[in-house]
């Protein structure tokens, strides 16, 4: 029983559902920090991933470790990403439906490892033909060329589903990508610590001789306004030389031409132009060109029509849309700037759109028959800030979104389950984060719908009037309001785009999507700022679990039974426990897990019995079970030794 403890008190518990008696935050922190201490990153919830950035290479992702983990039961090995996304692969190809796998987390926190490590293990693990092959390179790389800000990316968004199509033998045999919230604002400002695009300071110091000549870029991330806001153009952990090669090579294998590539890079080029033009007021105090330099630049790399960019003053588009309708209303320098960062935010968006576009064409299923999917959806966790703005509202909105599904698809197979093994349903508590979702996106009474409704007043609406709005008619809601839209953008200029309505359309046009597939988790923890090896930072740490809802997971994981398992391997473990199933029990595994557990005291509160599995209600039921198995391990050994010594 020592001996049992000491291996527990040292590695912590592998699944946190199992965490004993109480399930607060500083018990939870203490059982990641525990694993950490031991290189073990990853821990359950349930079926859901905990992984927590080592920062540094642990020998866990050899061909030898995926093999281990190929075709082999959830639980049966310490939780490891390739066990997800092996458990995913075959349940695809059994019950022959649809998968979605959601990775989030920080930036930096480990999604984009988590991705590859899954996508290398389908490359490792799926059935191998040459043409399959160059879908999997497409599929592989297209994570290179991911829309993110830590990893080599060229663009980024803060949430992208990754469609994985395999036929109903496992081959792949295509992908697709769809986006969403693309950070445009980034390409124009950085919050603090926060790098813009890495595809731009990887063109300035990748990118070679001729090609920056002809874009006319300087070798220096310095010479960029766009590149330099926050002084973190250098991060020491990131090597933009290498990855441009990395991109570069991308581009190539998901069958970009030699003009594409141009014409991406121009854009690119076009972009770190734009952020150094530079305006002074005139007599009259209205915007003019302090010198044209740039805009000839931006001009000659993104091939725009010279005559527009050669205005004698800044102008101002009649429509966001349109270069060539003018109406040449004066700006003033900070309405010039406004606009010239709004030009460069559309360039960036546009262009992310093309490239979605071009890899997903490369992509294509060209298969006819029946296909499954497994999709990875990639996001950012929770986004609180010193000042908060519209794209953390969107982020939050769509996390809230997400827990929302998980809640509905827990209970929902919680329930199927219940029902399939013949067990009584019994509602479970739980916090319902539904209020909140209903507070952003009910019709006519949703801050989205205020929103709106403020945009279609243009010049009168103000932010002070949308907030007397919102006061006005949620007032009296219990969350929330006043404090998260005291730091609203002053942004009296925005067009009644109703941007928050189309993020709202897509985000239940994808929860639709993914209402239909079967859900796994990977949550992304980083284990702290300066990306130290072995570092546990409490605090950071604590803020990310608070942050991804991780508690709230554990809570519905645990309302109903919090463990279950098949008869027979029930029966396989803890029949050393019991001298009728001990050592061989002949008749039907349930009835012997039935004679076990009356042999064990369970009472008839703490167990039910399914069709072919055990519910236990609480942990600490299986654990006191675990540690007799560890007693009664001990003292096997112990005799078989004893017995040994004789001879
Ligand atoms: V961002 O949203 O792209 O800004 P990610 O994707 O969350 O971010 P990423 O996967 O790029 O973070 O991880 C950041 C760095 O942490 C990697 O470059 C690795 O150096 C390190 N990392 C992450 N996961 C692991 C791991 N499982 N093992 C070792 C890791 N190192």
């Amino acid at each position: 029983m020592e001996g049992a403890l000491t291996a527990r008190d040292r590695v912590g518990i592998q699944d946190f559902v199992l965490l004993d008696t109480h399930t607060s935050e500083t018990a939870f922190l203490g059982n990641l920090k525990k694993r950490f201490s031991e290189d073990l990153i990853y821990t359950y919830i349930g079926t859901l991933l905990v992984s927590v950035n080592p920062y540094k290479e642990l020998d866990i992702y050899s061909k030898k470790q995926m093999d281990i983990y190929m075709g082999v039961n959830f639980f049966e090995l310490p939780p490891h990403i390739y066990a997800l996304a092996d458990n995913a692969y075959h349940t695809m190809m059994t019950e022959a439906n649809n998968h979605f796998i959601l990775i989030s987390g920080e930036s930096g926190a480990g999604k984009t490892e988590a991705s590859k490590k899954i996508l290398q293990y389908y490359a490792v693990s799926c059935p191998s033909t040459t043409l399959l092959d160059s879908v999997r390179d497409r599929m592989l790389v297209s994570n290179p060329v991911r829309f993110v800000n830590s990893g080599p990316g060229l663009v980024s968004s803060s949430l992208r589903l990754i469609d994985h199509m395999f036929t109903l033998q496992g081959d792949a045999v295509g992908g697709h990508i769809l986006s969403y919230l693309l950070e445009k604002s980034r390409v124009v400002h950085q919050n603090h610590g926060e790098r813009n695009f890495h595809i731009f300071y990887q063109l300035v110091e990748g990118g070679e001789e001729d090609l920056l000549h002809q874009l006319g870029l300087e070798s220096n991330c310095q010479h960029y306004s766009y590149l330099v806001q926050d002084e973190c153009a250098n991060v020491t952990s990131i090597n933009d030389k290498n990855d441009w090669k990395t991109v570069r090579n991308a581009l190539s294998v998901i069958d970009f031409d030699e003009s594409d590539i141009q014409h991406l890079f121009g854009i690119i080029a076009s972009v770190l132009h734009l952020g150094n033009v530079q305006f002074e007021a005139d007599s009259k105090g209205y915007a003019t060109l302090n010198k044209n330099t740039e805009l000839r630049w931006v001009s000659t790399v993104s091939l725009v029509i010279p005559w527009t960019l050669r205005m004698p003053k800044p102008w101002r588009p009649q429509s966001a849309y349109t270069l060539l309708t003018l109406c040449c209303v004066p700006f003033t320098v900070d309405h010039a700037i406004y606009a010239r960062n709004a030009l460069a935010k559309a360039i960036y968006g546009r262009t992310f759109t093309w490239l979605v576009n071009k890899i997903n064409d490369s992509m294509e299923n060209k298969e006819p028959s029946r296909k499954t999917v497994i999709g990875l959806l990639d996001i950012y966790g929770f986004e609180v800030f010193y000042v908060n703005s519209f794209e953390q509202f969107c982020i939050n909105y769509c996390n809230e979104k997400l827990q929302q599904l998980f809640i509905q698809l827990t209970l929902k197979s919680e329930q199927e389950e219940y029902e399939a093994e013949g067990i009584g349903w019994e509602p479970v508590q739980f916090f319902n984060n539904k209020i909140i979702c209903d507070l952003v996106e009910e019709k006519h009474r949703g801050i989205i719908s205020v929103l709106d409704e403020e945009c279609l007043r243009p010049g009168e609406a103000t932010d002070f009037t949308f907030l007397e709005k919102l006061e006005e008619k949620m007032g009296s809601h219990p969350h929330f309001i006043t404090e998260c839209f005291a730091s609203t953008e002053s942004d009296s200029r925005r067009r009644p785009e109703t941007v928050a309505s189309q993020f709202k359309s897509s985000l239940l046009g994808l929860t639709d999507i993914l209402m239909s597939k079967e859900p796994w988790y990977v949550r992304c923890l980083k284990s702290n700022e300066s990306k130290q090896p072995g570092r546990f930072d409490d605090v950071l740490v604590r803020h990310q679990v608070k942050y991804l809802g991780l508690m709230e997971h554990l809570r519905v994981r645990r309302a109903g039974f919090a463990y279950r398992r098949r008869y027979e391997l029930f029966l396989q473990r803890y029949k050393p426990l019991c001298p009728a199933t001990w050592p061989h029990w002949r008749g039907v595994a349930a009835e012997g897990v039935e004679a076990l557990v009356q042999h064990l005291g369970y009472l008839p509160d703490e167990y039910k019995m399914g069709r072919t599995k055990i519910f236990i209600r609480h942990p600490r039921t299986l654990f006191a079970t675990e540690d007799a198995f560890e007693v009664c391990k001990h003292k096997l050994a112990s005799r078989i030794q004893a017995q040994y010594k004789g001879y």
